[in-house]
Formats: C-alpha cells, structure tokens, sequence
C-alpha cells in the first residue's frame, strides 16, 4: 500500500526511448537485453500504478444508503473538487484523511443506530405496561391530530366575492295579535321536532319518531350525514332559534364528512345540502357553510363524467363512480334531477370565482335545447349515454317537477337576466296547459300526467307545488298574461285544497284521482298517505304573498292544526299512512323536509311579508332562500371570471 507514495505519478517524464535497431546498430545483443530491462522495469512500473490505484480509488460501498428505518443517513461524497479522484494528485495524504472521516462517521451512526434502537426497545416496553384502553385512546388522540391537520388544510377561506344585497333577514313579526299566536304555535312545533331529533336521532339523516332513533333512506347513501340538521338551520335561524341553531353549526363544523364511502342522489344532496348550506351561509354569514357547501359540490362533480355530461342519479362520494337508478327507464337520468341543479350551481360559481359549476348546467341547458320535445313537452327521462329520451311520460309532479320550477327560479334568480331561461319556462308552460292542464266535471283545475300517449287524469301531492310557480312567474309571462296564470295559481291552490278538505283527516294524500265519477280523492290504498310534505302549504303560500286573500292564511291554519292533531307524536311529528282513515297508522319517519319546508312555509304564512322579500330572495325546490344576484349587465357567462 505504501509503494506508490515513493512514486510520483504525475509531474515526472520517462526519457523518450527509441527502441528501434537503428538507434543502437552495434551493440544489438545488448541492446536486447537492455530492452528487456526496461520493458519489465516499466512492466513493474504499471503493475505497481494500477495497485496504487486500485486501493486509493473511494469505496463505492461507503456510497450506498444506509436505510435503517430511522432517517436515510448518506456517507458524504468524496469532494472531487479538492483532488481526491484525481490521480495525477497525491492522494495517499487526502485519501488517509478521507477514510479516517468516514470511520468517524460510520462510529457515529452506529451508535446512534444503538441508541435509537435502545430508546425505541424503552417505549416498547413502557406501551406494554399501559391497559389497552390507554394505548387505544393514545392512537385515537394520533388519529385526531392528523384529523385537524387535515381540517386545517381544507377549511382554506375561499376568495371574497361581493356578497348580494341579503335585504329582508328580520322578525316579520305581524302585529295583529291571532297571526302571532299562530306564527308562535309553528315555531313551538319546530322546537318540538327539532328537540326530538336533538335528542333521540342527532347526527342521523332522519328521526323515527316513534321507535325514538334514526332513521335513513337510500338518497342520503349509508353514512350518517345530519340531513335534518343542515335541511333544518335555515328555518331555525328564521324563526329565531339562535341555540339550536348554533347547536347545529357546531355539528357541522365537527362532524360533517363528505370523504365516506357512501352511494348519494346527486339531487337530493343538491337541494338539502347545498342549497340548505348556502341558505345558512347568506342568512348568518358563518363561513363554514360556504366552505362545506363547495367540498360537497366538489365531490358531486364526477356524476358529469357521462357521455353526454348528463350526470347520474347517484354518486359515490369517495370513489365518484355515478349510476343511474335502477328503476328508471331503459337506464335514464331524470328530468326533475338533473334539471334542478342550476340554482345552487350558479351560486358555488358566484361564491367561488369557479366557472366549473356553471359550465355543467348551462351545458345540461344547451343540450336540453337541442333536442326535439314531444308535443313541446319534455319526457321525464333521459339517457346519459346516447343523450336519447327514455320512455314518453310527462310529469309536473314526480320525475318532472322542479325542472321547470328552476327555469322559471333561474330567471328570477339572474335579476331577469336570464332570459334564455325565461324563455324555455315559458315554451313548457304552454305546452303543459295545453296538454296536461284540464278541468273535471266539478269544475276543479288540476294537471295530470302524459303517459305514452294518453293523458291520465290523476295529480300528486307533489304536482301541488305548481300553483305556487304559476304565481310566481305571472310577472314577466308572455303577451302579458300574468292575470291569466295569477288566477291558474289560484286554481291549483284550490283543487290541492280540496284534496285535503275530502279526507277524514284533513290532510291530503299522496295522489288523487279525477276520473270516473271520483274527485281529488285517491283510489288506490297506496295513493293514502301524508309524509308532511310541503308542497300544498307551498302554493298557499306564494298566492299569500301574491294576493293576500285570507283564505290562504285559514287553510294553513287548517292544515297546520291538522298536523299538530294527527301527525303529533311524543317523539315529534310522523307521517301518516291513510288519511281517509279515523284512526290512522303512523309510517314512524320525521322527514327532513318537514323541517325545511313544511314549517318554513307555514310560518312564512303567518309572518310579515317584508321577511325575505320575493323581489330579493328565490327558495330553492327545498324551499332553502338564496339570493337573487344583482349581476347588472354581466350575466355570469359575460363576466371574465365566467368566461
Ligand atoms: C322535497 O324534497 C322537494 O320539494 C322536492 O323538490 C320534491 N319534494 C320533496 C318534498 O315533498
């Protein structure tokens, strides 16, 4: 190993040789053997270079990572730079430096190798001591950590937008002493199905009011995901339940997860959640709202991967894989819930500066223009992969109901802006009238549905809600006709009346029949129940605010003591299965749209019409207020931010 310090390798030249016989022509034999002297000295001279070298080139093994679980530690590079890989350098005084470094460094991470092992060995031993319940509680503690660091990174603030001009967030206490009783007698029946839920069903999408637990269905998927809660805050914050209200604000901050492995209806979640979310956002200004409002809707997104970006019915919310129902026609999307998406849509686009949201209902519009309608009517079902309608049926109620409820809501709800939306409502409307619109021999209005051809004289609960819309959209209808649709609102709201008022309870029921001698009564048994739906007080409601006939005001009185009497339990308020009958059977759910809808509705009834003024405010299908968008000249698609 020393050999090659006594040789310089470098600064030091060989005399040329000239090993040819003409440099020596006398002495040839000597000159042979002199050749050969010197071709084994330089012989030798190589042999001893290359095992010089051989043992001052840098251990490669010294290289490698030294992967102990701990940290990768690396054995710092030889520094070419100062001339240790040179061998023209000499190296015997920097390579001796080098390797006794990397001894040093090598010494050093064995024992911290030891050490380490040592210490991880101590706390072994110390979690072996500690009960199960400890350890378990130390690694929940862990998990909790990770959780709020995640929390953290998600509940970014979102980007300020002005917010709209959010007039008319009062009391509407009435003065007249009999409308505030009433009005008191509502809200104690929020408190009443609120506490019950509170108490025996918190955190479940629903109550059983009876059984006195949670309950579900499968649009909310199989994760316990506080419907009534975030369907519920709205009404609450109305009616001035300020504790409740924050009870459930609380709730969401710390507990509502969208990251479940959970199959939802991409309509339901749209319309309770994030409408009910933006609801409380603008009313209370609580940013979480905003902020859950937009990771729902992010989570919704992937039901537009379609062929056609018609989304699915149904969603994962982990895994984004959409289906359809597998009820509906030859695989289809349906009309009333893929239509009815624009309203909260638009808003997240407003509220977030994303266009994203946006561009996927106006997309649903422009491909809903494009395609030929029936009788100008549009069927409820629409294939998402060939972008062909399903099977011909026309409904205003099931299926097909607040798809023209939004068009008509996105106009209002663009400052009238939105005229292409305007427009579309008022060609379905015409249609409807003239197809599905009749009069039956009692003289009752009432809207049936378009069944392969053939119009079946039947309306639902749900078909209710139209006299509400038809009032709504008098303003602004075609060739000034808004007498003609403020008096079509009126009828409606009377036939639906009527279905209530035929009945033992007093409460309508689901679907009722105007054919063979029969009037707005059901037929069939499954046609009897009430599930303390809204849509009827919906429409009292809207023709309230429109004409302020008392009569509106004494049929929600009637329908809300009706309730109060028959749907009333211990354990809050239950549907009821038969409502011909005297002594009904309850079917045991509080649904989440009691408390959004039917309660909201009532007590707006009975409250002054300066509370969330309709020339300011437009309720969402779960009757969730959002504003109305001042964008002046900029429709979204003209503002930059939308483009
Ligand atoms: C509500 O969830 C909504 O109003 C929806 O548009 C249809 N009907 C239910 C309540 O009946």
């Amino acid at each position: 190993m020393t050999a090659p310090a006594l040789l310089p390798l470098s600064g030091r030249r060989l005399p040329p040789l000239n090993l040819g016989a003409s440099a020596f022509p006398h002495h040839r034999a000597t000159l042979r053997l002199s050749e050969k002297f010197i071709l084994l000295l330089i012989l030798s001279a190589f042999i001893t270079l290359c095992f010089g070298a051989f043992f001052f080139l840098p251990d490669s093994s010294k290289h490698k990572r030294f992967d102990l679980g701990l940290e990768d530690v690396l054995i710092p590079h030889v520094d070419t730079s100062k001339g240790d890989r040179n061998l023209g350098g000499f190296l015997i005084h920097g390579q001796g430096h080098d390797q006794h470094r990397h001894r040093e460094e090598e010494e050093r991470l064995r024992n911290k190798i030891r050490a380490d092992h040592e210490k991880a060995l101590e706390e072994a031993k110390e979690k072996l001591k500690k009960s199960r319940d400890e350890i378990q509680a130390e690694i929940q503690t862990e998990k909790n950590k990770v959780v709020q660091e995640l929390k953290k990174k998600d509940s970014k603030p979102l980007p300020p937008v002005p917010l709209p001009n959010l007039i008319g967030i009062n009391s509407g206490e009435p003065a007249d002493p009999d409308i505030r009783e009433k009005r008191n007698k509502i809200k104690e029946m929020m408190k009443h199905a609120w506490d019950n839920y509170r108490q025996y069903g918190w955190g479940h999408n629903e109550l059983k009011p009876i059984a006195r637990k949670g309950h579900s269905t499968n649009i909310f998927g199989n994760s316990q995901m506080g419907a009534t809660i975030v369907d519920a805050l709205d009404t609450l914050y109305i009616m001035g339940l300020h504790d409740e209200f924050r009870e459930g604000q609380e709730w969401i901050d710390k507990n509502l997860d969208f990251s479940v492995n959970s199959e939802v209806s991409v309509f339901e979640v749209n319309i309770r959640f994030i409408g009910g979310l933006l609801a409380a956002y603008y009313l209370s200004g609580q940013e979480v709202f905003k902020i859950k409002a937009v990771q729902l809707a992010g989570k919704l997104l992937p039901a537009f991967n379609t062929p056609t970006g018609i989304p699915w019915a149904m969603v994962n919310l982990k895994s984004g894989v959409g289906r359809n129902w597998g009820w509906a026609s030859a695989g289809s999307s349906i009309l009333a819930e893929f239509g009815t998406l624009h309203m909260e849509f638009v808003h997240l686009s407003y509220l977030t500066g994303d266009p994203v949201y946006y561009n996927k209902v106006m997309h649903i519009r422009k491909l809903l223009q494009k395609m030929d309608r029936p009788n100008g009517l549009y069927p409820n079902y629409l294939n998402p992969r060939t972008g062909r309608w399903g099977q011909h049926h026309t409904s205003v109620g099931g299926l097909g109901d607040s798809f023209y409820e939004y068009l008509l809501k996105a106009w209002l709800m663009s400052d009238k802006m939105d005229t292409e939306a305007r427009k579309m409502y008022d060609d379905a409307i015409e249609a409807i009238e003239k197809h599905l619109i009749r009069k039956s021999n009692g003289g009752l209005t009432f809207i049936g549905e378009w069944k392969n051809g053939h119009l079946e004289r039947k309306m639902g609960h749900l078909t209710c809600f139209a006299g509400g819309m038809f009032a709504l959209g008098a303003d602004g209808s075609r060739d000034d006709k808004a007498g003609h649709y403020l008096q079509l609102g009126a009828e409606i709201a009377h036939t639906c009346h009527e279905s209530y008022d035929r009945t033992t309870l007093k409460l309508g029921p689901e679907a009722f029949k105007f054919d063979g001698g029969v009037e707005a009564v059901a037929v069939r048994q499954n046609e009897k129940y009430y599930i303390l739906r809204p849509e009827v007080i919906e429409t009292y409601w809207y023709m309230w605010r429109f004409t302020h006939d008392p009569k509106y005001r004494q049929w929600g009185w009637e329908a809300t003591q009706a309730i109060d009497k028959y749907c009333r339990v211990s354990g809050g308020f239950s549907g009821v299965k038969d409502v011909y009958s005297s002594s009904p059977t309850y079917d045991d759910v509080q649904q989440s749209f009691f408390l959004a809808e039917t309660l909201k509705y009532l007590y707006l009834l009975f409250s002054n019409d300066d509370l969330l003024p309709l020339d300011n405010w437009v309720f969402n299908t779960e009757a969730h207020p959002l504003p109305v968008l001042h964008l002046a000249n900029t429709t979204l698609s003209g503002n930059p931010a939308y483009r």
